[in-house]
């Protein structure tokens, strides 16, 4: 190989990168989907869930959980050659929310976790998303033993838009958490698409 050129002397591509949201509530499993489908170590910012911190920190349901993120996960996956994704994934407890605003400047767009046994935690996340008017995909985190609805049902629970892509998945899951990423991509080109202004000469 000659310095600078690839195999096949074509000029190496220069990827586009883009940076995606990773956000929901509290233990839905936003550091795992992170952590599933990065190529490099993701970043970690965990902290022990302590008993004086108990009467906050739900965690019924993910009773296996004894870390927080505190400020923000970060990883990296290549979709193409030409498109690599920066992912960034928010704390979930709401006393970290000021964090928020930093982690989404510059933002394609984002995933919304949500686990079907406490809906009703993604709903600060879905309204963050939708007042600052950044796409965002609706991911079901299918945790073992919890019901399963059919995505309509989640929709209209969640009221979410018609246009609000809603994706089942198992966050721990690389082949998974992939999809929900790329539809997050597929859905924030089609809705730039849609809001952008004819061209009037
Ligand atoms: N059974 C099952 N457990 C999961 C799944 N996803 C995550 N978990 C577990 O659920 C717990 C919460 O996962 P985290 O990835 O830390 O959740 P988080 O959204 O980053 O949590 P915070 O940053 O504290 O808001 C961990 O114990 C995971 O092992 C899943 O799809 N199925
Ligand atoms: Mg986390």
């Amino acid at each position: 190989m000659i310095f600078g050129r690839s195999e096949r002397g074509k000029p190496p591509v220069e990827p586009v990168t883009l940076k995606i949201l990773v956000a929901g509530g509290f233990g839905v499993g936003k550091t795992t989907l992170v952590g599933a489908v990065s190529e490099i170590k993701p970043l970690r910012t965990e902290e022990v869930l302590t008993e004086a911190g108990r009467p906050v920190d739900d965690t019924s349901g993910v009773e296996g959980k004894h870390t927080t993120t505190v400020a923000m996960d970060f990883g990296r996956i290549t979709l193409r050659e030409d498109l690599v994704l920066y992912l960034f994934g928010t704390p979930g407890q709401d006393r970290f929310w000021f964090l928020w605003d930093e982690l989404a400047s510059g933002s394609l767009g984002a995933v919304v976790l949500a686990d079907t046994r406490r809906l009703e935690d993604c709903f600060a996340a879905v309204d963050y998303f939708e007042r600052r008017s950044i796409p965002f995909v609706m991911g079901v985190n299918c945790f073992e033993g919890s019901a399963r609805y059919p995505v309509d049902e989640v929709r209209q629970a969640l009221d979410l838009d018609d246009d609000v892509p809603v994706v089942l998945c198992d966050a721990r899951d690389r082949e998974s958490a992939k999809e929900v990423l790329i539809e997050v991509v597929q859905h924030a080109m089609a809705y730039g698409a849609d809001r952008r202004e004819p061209v009037t000469t």
